[in-house]
């Protein structure tokens, strides 16, 4: 059970996709250096958190697939730049996560390479090795496709080796066995070198609900106690978030260990609701789901998203409207939790599967060579034609950009919207499905948050234990400062009350 948590935990979090956020030497790929130079636009923008994808030396572009754990890929720097990011965020109260992948390497990774060279290598017993008999035996031949992998077929053949190995995302990321001690031994260095001699803040970490196969996969949890006991015993204030790709029921038992997890069920019902403009009964099933991660860590936080680096982008989910775009935001920002927002998300980008085009260079500036701008891959879905830069998004009042920041700055002025441990959201009695209508309690300032998902103006009462929310906070197309207890939402639009009467006393 995780005893200490974060001193100051971060609210508001943003995902970099490393080599699509920012070029700092002109050979189009994004890089540590390019990170440091935006620090200044994330501090203003308000975010207090980065998620860096994977940065370790990789044989491909999104480098999740390892092979050294100790080094930053040349591609985007140098260990030294990655110390310079650190101080720097640090100054402006920035914390940095570290995308660790402890399921699986790269086939190219030193183990891999030693293990396949057959049944006596010492490092044989880091990975799952069977025969084809066994196999066939246990009936494993087979896997059921998740949320994270269309792998069927997860034995790969080795040439020459009358054993195949186990990989479950497919044949260049062999699977880690944690059974062996040495394997644990090793993770334990890895940790340590990240969180102690680097300082690194926390881990994302990849795959979490994967690390021992369907066949053991009792063992799961054993595997992040140990996780964090190491954790905890180096660095108490480390922060850890995992990647749980699975219903809320499977993701809760994950809390016990992990401070944190992406509320992966929370996201796909966001998205549900924006292109279906009705309400899914939110805010019940999620009092229902902290009642459940309760049980299992009463300080657990949930972290939440609208869409991240392996799912569409928000922007092409409701069509590119902007005013939707907008409302997307506007939701999440006000739910508890921590929020993820994925880089490009807060001007708007657009991007649809294949996974390159849902991580494509974000759009500094309108300058026609951009030296900023990533060109690794030639952008399909945010062009020039299709999405406004920052650069003239950025002191524009009407912009995705503009609405954003001032979201982020309402949600950490507010105590009952910024909370996170013990989660504060009630329902409030008003029933209409286009409306997603939700109280953030607070002693001193609650706040009534009401969202219409729909595209007709829809006329409100507020009920009687609301009536006092006349002043308002935020709003979109709501130009007033006080409203009357009965007021009309426009399409596709928010607006967040506070309480005279409380207030007051
Ligand atoms: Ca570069
Ligand atoms: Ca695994």
């Amino acid at each position: 059970m995780i005893t200490d948590h974060p001193e100051k935990i971060p609210g508001v979090c943003y995902e970099i996709f490393v080599r699509s956020f920012c070029d700092s030497n002109g050979d189009g790929i994004g890089d540590i250096n390019g990170i440091i130079s935006k620090l200044d636009y994330l501090a203003d923008l308000g975010i207090e958190a980065i998620w860096l994808t994977p940065i370790h030396p990789s044989p491909s572009y999104h480098k999740y697939d390892v092979i050294d754990f100790y080094e930053v890929d040349p591609e985007y720097g140098s260990l030294d730049d990655f110390r310079e990011l650190l101080r720097q965020a640090h100054q402006r109260n920035i914390a940095v996560y570290l995308d660790l992948i402890v399921n699986h390497i790269s086939t190219l990774h030193p183990w891999f390479v030693e293990a396949s060279k057959g049944p006596d290598n010492p490092y044989r017993e880091f990975f799952w090795w069977m025969t084809p008999e066994k196999i066939e035996a246990m009936g494993i031949e087979k896997r059921e496709t998740s949320a994270d992998s269309d792998e069927v077929y997860p034995w790969h053949e080795n040439p020459g080796d009358e054993e195949l190995f186990y990989g479950m995302f497919w044949k260049g990321m062999p699977d880690l066995n944690y059974d062996s001690e040495n394997l644990r031994f090793e993770l334990s260095k890895i940790i340590y070198f990240w969180l102690i001699d680097i300082g690194v803040d926390g881990f994302r970490l990849d795959a979490a609900r994967h690390i021992y196969p369907p066949w053991v996969e009792f063992n799961n949890q054993n595997f992040w106690w140990y996780f964090d006991y190491f954790v905890r015993n180096i660095k108490p204030e480390a922060y850890t978030v995992g990647e749980i790709w699975a219903t809320t029921e499977e993701v809760a038992p994950y809390f016990k260990n992990l401070n944190a997890a992406f509320n992966f069920d929370l996201s796909f019902a966001l998205q549900r609701m924006l292109i279906n403009e009705k309400n899914e009964d939110l805010t019940a099933k999620l009092i229902a789901s902290y009642t459940l991660f309760e049980k299992y860590n009463p300080r657990f936080m949930d972290a939440i998203m609208l869409t991240n680096h392996d799912q569409s982008r928000i922007g092409s989910v409701v069509g590119g409207n902007p005013e939707k775009i907008k409302l997307a935001a506007s939701i999440l920002l006000t739910l508890p939790g921590q929020p993820y927002i994925y880089y490009g998300e807060e001007i708007g980008m657009l991007g649809m599967k294949p996974d390159p085009n849902i991580r494509e260079p974000f759009m500094w500036s309108e300058r026609f060579a951009d030296p900023e701008k990533t060109n690794w891959i030639d952008p399909v879905f945010s062009t020039a034609e299709t999405v406004v830069p920052l650069s003239r998004q950025q002191h524009h009042p009407d912009s995705v950009f503009t609405h954003y920041k001032s979201l982020i700055a309402l949600r950490k002025s507010q105590p009952a919207l910024s909370r996170i441990l013990h989660p504060n959201i009630e329902e409030v009695s008003i029933t209409d499905n286009r409306l997603l209508a939700f109280l953030r309690d607070d002693p001193q300032h609650p706040v009534l948050v009401i969202h219409n998902l729909s595209e007709t103006a829809v006329s409100i009462t507020l009920p009687e234990k609301e009536t006092g929310f006349t002043t308002v906070l935020f709003a979109t197309n709501i130009p007033s400062e006080r409203i009357e207890k009965q007021f009309v939402l426009p399409a596709w639009s928010s607006i967040v009350l506070a309480s005279q009467d409380r207030i007051s006393k």
